[in-house]
């Protein structure tokens, strides 16, 4: 393959051949796969066609976007004439690279959804009982019979709930995803899916059906009583049956189904579910089944919402774990408590495989951690249950999960089993929004790996459709701040373009009419309306970042209108460019959360109005560089006033001419130099009384959630990597490695969440699956790796290489699978330095050796600034650096050069 070209990844808005998708001219994404040094797009053809044959024919195109001289290969709008509901769209590339080679993409495809609000059929229905703002009732199941009489080319099913579903065909769940359709602010908006069921049916009598849980619509969210949108599931669908001969036909939910309550006497996410086997109604979801005994569904009203196509994936089960050791407590009398270690913190649920008398409950309790006696700890989880009830049939060996909840845990107490469990007893079912992965980072360091492997099930268990603060406790809200935080990091670890396309839009969901983003989004009004500093601007920081590592700029132009609602009211809400100063009578913040600056409360004592006019300073300046990107040129003008204005208000109110920054904590300065807001003249004081600060704690942080993702960065920008390394590398409280020394699986929302001489910190906000610290991966992979966007050719199109070795590592390996291709670097050093990288064709690289002023710098077997693709730049910062087009490379520098 070495000089050929192939093209691989044909991606339609960031999916494999999309079904039912909304967008009106989606964007068509490929990758370039070729070894050869420099390889770069030439031109490309789009051709676009409404039948796998007319494709191939390459005649009666839908859409030929001919042969376009561009190197543009990522995000290319389709655009042929709008597409219909349901279109299907096959498409293919053809690209020609520089050297002349061509090549063309395997056929794709998209479909498009049901595009018009007015395209579904049939009502909203839904079980007879309701449950009250602090009881539940049981999930209703929902049925109907249908015939078919003629042979069936084609079938779609158009599904959604408020509340959360799971379809039934003909004895079959549809599909393989979880708590459908997802969390959207259910007053304006729901998700649906689309199925491709044709391979279900059957000519003759079918069957339809769901079962209804009460999702984060009718359950507990949050910290309040339930019903937060609605008192009880209600469920829509349309079965859309093409025939052989062209026509069709359409079945919806509507007064002819049937309900009726089966074995899920509870269910809900917080609380968990209870499930009475004795109750199942074998064969309810097939044709033929006697139901003389349900009743007529309830009909309720169309609440006149948007519907809008999945954008991001939906949950799925990913891993499966088997629990390691089990410690047996016979403490209660004939009913004794099993304790299993799954080994790992998880969200999601046990699948249960057991034998037991008929009528037998057994119960599962789920906890993160275990107190010194070895039972677990649940106080953490405050009012949520996490438990779940199976009561056995008696029937042999019964195979039972759950559907409707999820729970966060590494630890389950297993009790009301009379038997002895075995390994097959209990296998951990992990359920997360199905992202690709897209990282690997692996180091010479088995603590740091041990990190990295925390940041990314803090991820998983943290990315349930909404990027949720914890999975366990009653919260498992999608926190701005959090979010805001992680981003960056998770945006390396796993392909979360969609899943933040979605969450962004339910962050302008859920902005006030004055423009205030929420301190949680979705807002099930369980907080007040302004999310303050450093939350409110994930409504900015969030496009932004999607923007820098995707190349994305629809999300910019989606957003924009948000944004700027959102700037404005930071502005009017300021005074001279002073946020949250003294006096303000709006919500002050969250303040540096959680940091350990010496303060006693959780606010720290980080000035809030310091945070909040650092805050708007930053949010102004990204959408000032927004305005630029999409040639907004007065917006751009304006917000760049409000940044600066809001900078001479920080240096005005925070600042000494000599460079104290007031509050004096670590956050100060690092908020203060990271989003430039000093004068020049003032930088090197600052950062020097950051380190003394650093060391002066005995090489420890004291920074919380706003200032920690980014004090890494400022130190190593600022000549200070060693003071990072030493950061990242303590093993002390606070600090990132203390943690992992102490056998945790995943970040914890608290540097002290358990030490040894207090035991667990205050039960009413200690979470062991926070992801927010775990913020330093993007440090980790752009600093110590050497992976990093550039932001004049985002997403990858360039790509910086900068790795800053220190820290005692002998080697880092990463590798990150772009837009483009996957990006590798991997150095080594013991004696010399060592580095294999490889940029994907159609992308470059600015690459910077670590090495002396007139060290000789070897690329291959030759003197590197003469190797075939290199360019030679300038020597900067202890690094040569270079500029090279895409291939694989291999730099070397002799020790004492
Ligand atoms: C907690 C959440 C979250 C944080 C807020 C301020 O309740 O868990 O992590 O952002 O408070």
């Amino acid at each position: 393959m070495a000089e050929s070209l192939e093209i691989a990844q044909p991606r339609c808005e960031y999916r494999d051949n999309p079904l039912g998708i909304d967008v009106a001219q989606p964007r068509l994404s490929w990758q370039l796969v070729s070894e050869r040094r420099g390889a770069r797009q030439a031109a490309y053809r789009i051709a676009a066609a409404a039948s796998a044959s007319a494709l191939a024919d390459d005649a009666g195109l839908l859409w030929d976007s001919g042969k376009v001289e561009s190197d543009q290969s990522v995000q290319v709008p389709y655009a042929g004439p709008a597409l219909a509901s349901g279109q299907r769209v096959f498409w293919q590339v053809r690209v020609w690279d520089d050297a002349g080679n061509e090549a063309a993409s395997a056929p794709a495809w998209w479909e498009m959804g049901l595009l018009e609000r007015g395209e579904w059929q049939g009502q909203w229905i839904g079980g007879l009982e309701l449950g009250g703002p602090f009881t539940t009732s049981p999930a209703p199941f929902v049925r109907a019979e249908f015939t078919l009489d003629r042979p069936v080319a084609q079938a779609r099913l158009y599904a959604t709930a408020l509340g959360v579903y799971e379809a039934h065909i003909n004895g079959e769940k549809v599909g393989d995803d979880v708590l459908t359709p997802g969390w959207t602010d259910y007053a304006k908006r729901v998700q649906y899916q689309v199925y491709d069921v044709t391979g279900m049916l059957k000519q003759g009598e079918n069957a339809i059906g769901a079962i209804l849980g009460d999702g984060w619509y009718a359950g507990y969210v949050g910290w309040r009583a339930r019903q937060r949108y609605g008192d009880t599931p209600k469920f829509l669908a349309n079965l859309v049956v093409t025939y052989d001969d062209g026509s069709s036909d359409v079945f919806a939910t509507g007064d002819s189904w049937k309900t009726a309550y089966g074995p899920i006497i509870s269910s809900d996410i917080q609380m968990g579910e209870h499930y009475d086997a004795r109750r199942e109604m074998p064969g309810w979801d097939t044709a033929g089944f006697d139901d003389g005994k349900w009743r007529t569904v309830s009909l309720f009203p169309d609440p006149g919402i948007a519907f809008s196509a999945m954008v991001g994936p939906t949950v799925r089960h990913t891993v499966k774990l088997k629990p390691g050791t089990s410690s047996h407590d016979a403490s209660l009398f004939n009913n004794p408590r099993w304790v299993f270690d799954m080994g790992q913190n998880m969200v999601g649920w046990l699948r249960l495989k057991i034998s037991a008398p008929a009528g037998t409950t057994i119960t599962l309790r789920h906890a993160e951690v275990l107190n010194p006696d070895g039972t677990i700890y649940t106080t953490n989880l405050r009012r949520a249950q996490q438990t779940d009830h199976y009561t056995a049939k008696g029937e042999g060996e019964e195979i039972w999960e759950p559907r409707f909840t999820f729970h966060g845990f590494r630890y389950v107490e297993l009790s009301g089993f009379a038997g002895t469990p075995t390994d097959e007893t209990l296998t951990g079912i992990v359920l997360h929004s199905d992202m690709p992965q897209t990282m690997r980072f692996e180091s010479s360091d088995p603590l740091i790996n041990q990190l990295q492997h925390n940041i990314e099930w803090g991820q998983r268990g943290n990315f349930v459709d909404v990027p949720t603060d914890c999975p366990q406790r009653d919260e498992r809200l999608g926190w701005t701040g959090d979010a805001q935080v992680f981003i960056r990091t998770a945006a390396y670890n796993f392909d979360v373009s969609g899943f933040f396309t979605k969450w962004t839009r339910d962050l302008e969901d859920s902005q006030t009419a004055k423009g205030e983003f929420p301190m949680v989004s979705p807002n099930p009004g369980v907080a007040d309306v302004d999310g303050g500093p450093a939350w409110a601007d994930a409504g900015v920081i969030c496009p932004w970042t999607i923007y820098q590592c995707y190349g994305d700029k629809q999300i910019l132009i989606d957003r924009y209108a948000s944004m700027r609602r959102y700037v404005d009211f930071l502005n009017q809400t300021s005074r001279d460019g002073e946020r949250n100063y003294v006096g303000y009578d709006g919500w002050q913040g969250f303040g540096d959360w959680l940091a350990l600056d010496g303060s006693t409360d959780r606010f720290g004592i980080t000035p809030k109005g310091l945070i909040g006019t650092a805050f708007f300073s930053y949010s102004s300046r990204l959408l000032s560089r927004i305005a630029t990107i999409l040639g907004h040129h007065e917006d751009a003008a304006r917000y760049a006033r409000y940044a600066d204005t809001a900078r001479d208000a920080f240096q005005r109110v925070y600042v000494t001419p000599g460079g104290l920054v007031a509050g004096g904590t670590q956050a100060c300065y690092v908020l203060a130099l990271y989003f430039g807001l000093l004068p020049e003249a003032a930088r090197p004081a600052a950062i020097e009384t950051l380190v003394r600060d650093i060391k002066m704690r005995g090489n420890h942080l004291s920074t919380g959630f706003v200032a920690t993702p980014y004090i890494s960065r400022v130190l190593s920008d600022n000549g200070k990597t060693d003071v990072a390394y030493t950061l990242l590398k303590q093993t002390t409280w606070p600090s990132w490695l203390y943690s992992v020394t102490q056998g945790a699986t995943t970040i914890w929302e608290r540097w002290d969440g358990w030490t040894h001489d207090r035991g667990f910190q205050d039960p009413g906000m200690n979470s062991f699956n926070h992801y927010a610290y775990g913020a330093i991966g993007a440090w980790m992979y752009a600093v110590v790796a050497g992976i990093d966007v550039d932001d004049e050719q985002p997403g990858y199109k360039h790509i910086i290489m900068r790795p800053q070795p220190g820290g005692d590592f002998s080697h880092v390996a990463a590798e990150l699978k772009g837009p483009y291709g996957t990006i590798r670097s991997a150095w080594k050093q013991n004696n010399g330095f060592e580095w294999d990288i490889t940029v994907p064709a159609n992308s470059s690289a600015l690459v910077a050796v670590p090495a002396a002023e007139g060290a000789a710098v070897r690329e291959g077997d030759g003197p590197a600034d003469q190797a075939e693709g290199v360019r030679f730049l300038r020597h900067e910062n202890g690094a040569a650096v270079y500029e090279v087009g895409a291939g694989s490379y291999h730099f070397t520098v002799e020790a004492g050069a």
